[in-house]
């Protein structure tokens, strides 16, 4: 397997608006990401990919672009930005900016211009269409509720927006849009970033038909099969590969919602000069249910583990993982897939760590996740941000499809919001993330979970990722071993091998809170134990596991 830097690597995301507040204004900043680069150094990760830092109105966290050259006020300045990039190179790590193109704000001066008149030079640059029988082009729903289209009075036309209203979605058909968008991306390599997470790339190509979709939950229809991996999306990814990214030395990742292996091999094959790897989310979208992610029911343990022993067999030698829990979409993957009841909440926490370090891909840590933090479980609407919850709360109270205790008892279990709350840097009033009011509430259990206890303590969540990233650094094996699962029926334990030349590794997780017994096989007899989170030293045959017990043994054969 060709080796590459961002396959060795550990990408840790910042979220900055929650980040680190410099300045007292309760929001976090580009200077706050500064003063805590030896914290993130000390935890070994060495590429960063930050949320969207630039110009805008912030109605979707700054996922709303309204110039792509200019650093968002609040955040800080451009020297800022280059000091941040400066200072993270000089403790070797990378930095990828997320690249948001599948549609800009609708304060950015394209679409300003664009929504004058239908003869407008910008008119193309979005994707504008007559009203059918007086009423929306047709009946898709945007991803955060609502209808898909916005009807705009000045020239009585109505135009696309797959997200909020104020995200008019681009028209990547039209060639100075694509060649606009490679120009912004020049600019941005040639001040030294070194990658892109690409947002909702899957979806920038859309079937210009423009047909209905399938009705999903009776509100409206159903975009997927008609804009996420349109017709022309490979074609795009190849020419912006071509124009773009085979003249720098850096990383990429797109967010493809929705992905098969196979368009995952398309995206990110080694032979396809398009992506390094992408982002899919059927791991996390398992246990969905009618109403999309809006449900309190928990995951399914074996689904969830077919997942993604079918993503790591199917993609081995074609293509490469990303591998994740959490990210700012998601809530808590503590509070999700392990167990945030005090009892567990290490334990599980560094389970879960376990299983996905030890995986083949690139793991990818979202803050505060190195603590274990947990889910916000907001009970109170006004406590809210986030526009997507705040959206289907009303749509789905509204149109009587949920009751409003049931839709709370989701947004507490589900909203993007449990992972937006403040990093919990120490037990200080607003857990040290800033000295005036946060944006959003800081987590209740700041007390308890704060980076400073765990910097203190040997036998932290911190320090559990610090020696597994730190693993990863010293053996090869980790990152480019073959995988094998174990025990694949198994309703508690997640197992798995890989394998190098002369040496092997195991990994054991238990997945519940019951003990598990497992028979560890004989060739790992008298192996070394490379990281455990209860201390078990006797790993000979048959054994039983606590709730959520983890670890990894590792040989070499002398030769
Ligand atoms: O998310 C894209 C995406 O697929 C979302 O619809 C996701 O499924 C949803 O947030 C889950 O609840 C990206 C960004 O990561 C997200 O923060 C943005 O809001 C969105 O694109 C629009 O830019
Ligand atoms: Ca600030």
């Amino acid at each position: 397997m060709e080796k590459k830097w961002w396959k060795e690597s550990v990408v840790y995301q910042i979220y900055p608006k929650s980040f680190k507040d410099s300045n007292g204004d309760g929001v976090g900043d580009i200077r706050g990401i500064i003063q805590k680069l030896d914290y993130l150094k000390e935890l070994g990760v060495n590429v960063l990919w930050i949320s969207p830092m630039l110009e805008s109105p912030q109605d979707d966290n700054g996922y709303d672009i309204s110039d792509y050259r200019r650093i968002y006020e609040e955040y800080g300045t451009m020297e800022d930005y280059e000091e941040l990039l400066c200072e993270a190179h000089k403790r070797s790590i990378r930095i990828l900016m997320d690249l948001v193109v599948n549609h800009t704000s609708d304060e950015h001066n394209w679409f300003i211009e664009s929504r004058k008149s239908k003869d407008n030079p910008y008119r193309d640059y979005y994707i504008w269409k007559d009203p059918v029988n007086g009423k929306e082009p047709n009946n898709w729903g945007g991803a955060f509720g609502g209808s898909a289209w916005e009807y705009d009075p000045q020239t009585q036309m109505y135009y696309l927006h797959l997200f909020s209203k104020k995200q008019p979605d681009l028209n990547w058909e039209n060639e100075k849009v694509r060649q606009e968008v490679y120009d912004m991306m020049k600019f941005w390599c040639e001040k030294g970033i070194d990658g892109f997470r690409m947002d909702v790339i899957s979806m920038i190509s859309k079937d210009q038909r423009f047909p209905d979709g399938e009705m999903n939950n009776g509100l409206y229809g159903d975009f997927g099969p008609y804009s996420v991996h349109g017709p022309r999306i490979h074609e795009f990814l190849q020419e912006m590969n071509h124009e773009v990214l085979s003249k720098y030395d850096i990383m990429t990742v797109g967010e493809t919602a929705g992905v098969t292996i196979e368009e995952a091999q398309k995206y990110a094959g080694e032979d396809r000069n398009e992506l390094n790897m992408v982002f899919q989310f059927e791991h996390v979208e398992s246990g969905c249910g009618d109403y999309g992610k809006w449900t309190t029911q928990k995951y399914d343990f074996k689904e969830f583990k077919n997942i993604m022993i079918k993503w790591q067999e199917k993609l081995q030698g074609k293509a490469w993982n990303s591998l994740f829990l959490g990210n700012h979409d998601q809530p808590r993957s503590v509070s999700r897939f392990g167990n945030d009841n005090p009892v567990y909440r290490e334990t599980s926490a560094k389970m879960l760590a376990t299983c996905i370090h030890m995986m083949q891909g690139t793991p990818y840590v979202y803050q505060g996740e190195e603590l274990g933090m947990t889910n916000a479980y907001f009970d109170k609407l006004e406590d809210y941000r986030d526009i997507e919850s705040i959206n289907y709360f009303e749509e789905f109270t509204e149109s009587g499809l949920m009751t409003p205790e049931h839709m709370m008892k989701c947004l507490m279990l589900r909203s993007r919001d449990n992972a937006r709350t403040p990093m919990q840097w120490d037990d200080s009033k607003q857990a040290g993330f800033t000295d005036g009011e946060p944006w959003i509430k800081v987590n209740q259990n700041y007390k308890k979970i704060n980076a400073a206890q765990q910097l203190e303590d040997p036998d932290s969540i911190f320090h559990y990722y610090q020696k597994l990233i730190s693993l990863r650094k010293e053996k090869d094996i980790i990152v480019y071993g073959e995988f094998e699962p174990l025990y694949r029926e198994d309703e508690q334990i997640f197992a798995y091998t890989r394998k190098g030349d002369q040496e092997k590794l195991l990994t054991v997780c238990n997945f519940s809170d019951k003990n598990a017994e497992v028979e560890v096989p004989e060739e790992f007899k008298g192996a070394e134990c490379l990281i455990t989170n209860l201390g078990r030293k006797e790993f000979d045959g048959k054994i039983i596991l606590n709730p959520y017990e983890a670890f990894v043994l590792y040989y070499k054969h002398q030769v």
